[in-house]
């Protein structure tokens, strides 16, 4: 059959609000480094990315990482996912430069499961560099696979029985529940961008080749649309919300009833031969400026006459993103990229005002 994304990080939003982690201290977003845009995700100690809604038999993530590590012991993480209680885990550690995969634990015990053999990590030592990683696994009693690739190139593989058994649990674990990079272990900053998750429909096994390391990065207005009801503090209404990444107090819109609209034209997309469009994700960066008062705010997508609303989205009194994903176009049929270009996105207030 064939992968849907799941979603992508880019850290250009500067939130970490659409970021899912595991147990630890939350990542922040950095304009230290990028390796595209302006800003990416500095690590902390938990490892950080997508956890599904329905679990998958089979997953694919890529990022693009760069760290500044010196010579350590600790086991790194680059990138994993988590097969419930479990883990299946890429790992890196200084300490003889080598990369090892982690499968959960040998069955019944709580001893960590290495299937495949460490590999030297060659170059990949050398500190301040991007360098795009991937991880592959489809999970079976037979013919599974997982695999992890830099730079494109296989560096650890492991085929046959794929289950992954929890601590101290015979009982066989085949359901990849989420997709995560990084984590702890660094000895000093590390720094991932362009994270991506991919997720496999369907009852066959797919190939295992690398990941691409296509992405998409978000869309920004360029243009007025067909209504402006919001007010600009300066400019004109798109103009206030072009900027990527966003100004909050500087550049902005502001609506003081409810039932105004804003909608904007954006750049246009190019989908690549072998991709369709899945969904449309307005995101809104935005806030209510009374706590007590019941803002809210919708999503809207616009084609032709026809237009989709989310449901109202309750606004932070802090700056914060919401966002809706629009499965198909207002009209009920699929997207594609001619429909994407030929639409309008933008927010409609909503809620309580005074
Ligand atoms: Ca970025
Ligand atoms: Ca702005």
């Amino acid at each position: 059959m064939t992968w849907i994304r799941l979603g992508q990080l880019t850290a250009e939003t500067r939130s970490v609000a659409d970021v899912a982690r595991l147990a630890g201290a939350a990542p922040t977003a950095s304009n230290n480094k990028a390796m595209t845009g302006q800003y990416s995700y500095r690590g902390s100690s938990a490892a950080f990315g997508l956890a599904l809604g329905a679990p998958a038999v089979a997953l694919r993530c890529a990022a693009f990482i760069n760290h500044n590590t010196g010579l350590g012991s600790n086991l790194s993480g680059v990138l994993r996912f988590t097969v419930g209680d479990a883990e299946i885990g890429w790992q890196y550690r200084e300490s003889d430069n080598n990369f090892l995969l982690a499968a959960g634990y040998a069955s019944g015990t709580a001893t960590p499961h290495y299937p495949a053999p460490n590999v030297l990590a060659g170059g990949f030592s050398t500190a301040d560099v991007w360098r795009h990683v991937a991880l592959m696994a489809y999970l079976a009693p037979s013919g599974g696979f997982v695999a992890a690739w830099l730079d494109g190139v296989q560096v650890l593989g492991w085929t046959g029985d794929t289950r992954v058994y929890a601590s101290n649990s015979t009982t066989p674990l085949t359901w990849l529940s989420g997709a995560y990079l990084l984590g702890g272990g660094w000895n000093l900053s590390v720094y991932g961008d362009d994270f991506y998750c991919d997720v496999w429909e369907g009852a066959d096994a797919p190939l295992m080749a690398c990941p691409s390391s296509r992405r998409f990065l978000p869309a920004f207005p360029n243009g007025a649309g067909a209504t402006a009801q919001w007010t600009p503090n300066s400019g004109a209404n798109w103009q206030a919300v072009d900027e990527a990444p966003p100004d909050s107090e500087t550049t902005y819109v502001k609506a003081t009833v409810a039932g105004l609209r804003d909608s904007y034209s954006f750049s246009d997309i190019a989908v690549p031969a072998d991709y369709t469009v899945r969904a449309v994700i307005p995101t809104a960066f935005a806030r209510r400026t009374d706590a007590a008062v019941g803002s809210t705010l919708k999503l809207v997508s616009k084609k032709d006459a026809a237009v989709s609303q989310s449901a109202e989205k309750v606004l932070p009194v802090a700056y914060n993103h919401v966002w809706e994903r629009f499965p198909t176009q207002p009209d009920g049929s699929p997207w594609d990229e001619a429909a994407v270009n030929a639409s309008e996105f933008g927010i409609e207030s909503s809620g309580v005002y005074a």
